[in-house]
């Protein structure tokens, strides 16, 4: 896969060479190159903002820059995926991480917050898919913060770059579910025993208090993923778990909604 970032930042995308993704880098399977916006700019002060039409604070990005940047870094070849940070974007979610796993290039187009002049991307989106993604309901001061995020998300699904597979398979959001709790050695410290269910070696009932303690977390955190799961893919102890947490499947079954004030956590 390969990764354009373009940005007045450069320096903000250096961590992207540390650790798991750099290491992908160095053995050729991610190949990230990060842009300085600057370098298509044509007067003497390197100017890439000016205010915007109609009034309003602050500045916007004005389009001539990134046209001439985006010209050179798309090129001529199809396939290409730009993904634009914004706080008005669509929320980035697991799901669409694997998607941008998926495709042979991806190309991250920094914008400072209040944006860049909406021609830009209505123009690229003749060209290329554009995909403007939201990391939160927060807003931060440029798109490189998020860039790492995504990149990171996405990076990790590429096959090879995590070791482990199965480590894939058993994260949050792979079932739906926020993972609950994990304990490792030693089984006592300060007065705290690690619940006895994970030293018994019934794998079964392990996995079962594994799966009551993701329901239980779920409920109690993320009460909208518990109103996206479809009853008929829990079993009947997901059910009384649920239950217990307040939950109910609705009339006609096909979801479940809060038959009681939330449990605490
Ligand atoms: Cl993706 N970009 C910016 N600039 N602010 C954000 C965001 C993204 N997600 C939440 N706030």
């Amino acid at each position: 896969m390969r990764v354009d970032v373009l940005t007045i930042f450069p320096d903000y995308l250096a961590p992207l060479r540390l650790s798991l993704i750099g290491r992908a880098i160095d053995e050729g399977r991610i190949d990230v190159r990060v842009h300085d916006l600057r370098d298509w700019t044509t007067d003497r002060h390197r100017t890439v903002d000016d205010s915007p039409y109609g009034g309003g604070a602050g500045m916007l990005m004005r389009p001539e820059p990134w046209g001439a940047a985006l010209d050179a870094v798309l090129g001529e070849e199809p396939d290409v995926r730009v993904v634009v940070p914004t706080p008005s974007g669509e929320p980035f979610t697991q799901a669409l991480a694997h998607e941008l796993a998926a495709q042979p290039r991806l190309v991250f187009v920094c914008g400072r917050y209040e944006g860049i002049d909406q021609r830009v991307l209505d123009e690229v989106g003749e060209r290329a898919r554009v995909t403007e993604v939201s990391l939160g309901d927060y807003v931060l001061n440029g798109g490189e913060v998020a860039v790492l995020v995504v990149v990171e998300a996405v990076a990790r699904l590429v096959p090879g770059v995590i070791g482990n597979a199965t480590s894939l398979v058993h994260e949050s959001f792979a079932d739906g579910l926020l993972e609950g709790p994990a304990y490792t050695k030693p089984s006592v410290w300060r007065e705290r025993a690690v619940p006895d269910v994970l030293l018994s070696g019934h794998h079964g009932q392990i996995a079962r208090w594994q799966r009551d303690e993701a329901l239980r977390r779920t409920s109690a955190r993320r009460p909208d993923l518990v109103a996206a799961l479809v009853p008929a893919t829990l079993d009947r102890r997901d059910l009384e778990v649920l239950e217990a947490c307040g939950w109910r499947p609705t009339a006609d079954g096909a979801r479940l909604e809060r038959s009681a004030a939330p449990v605490a956590d």
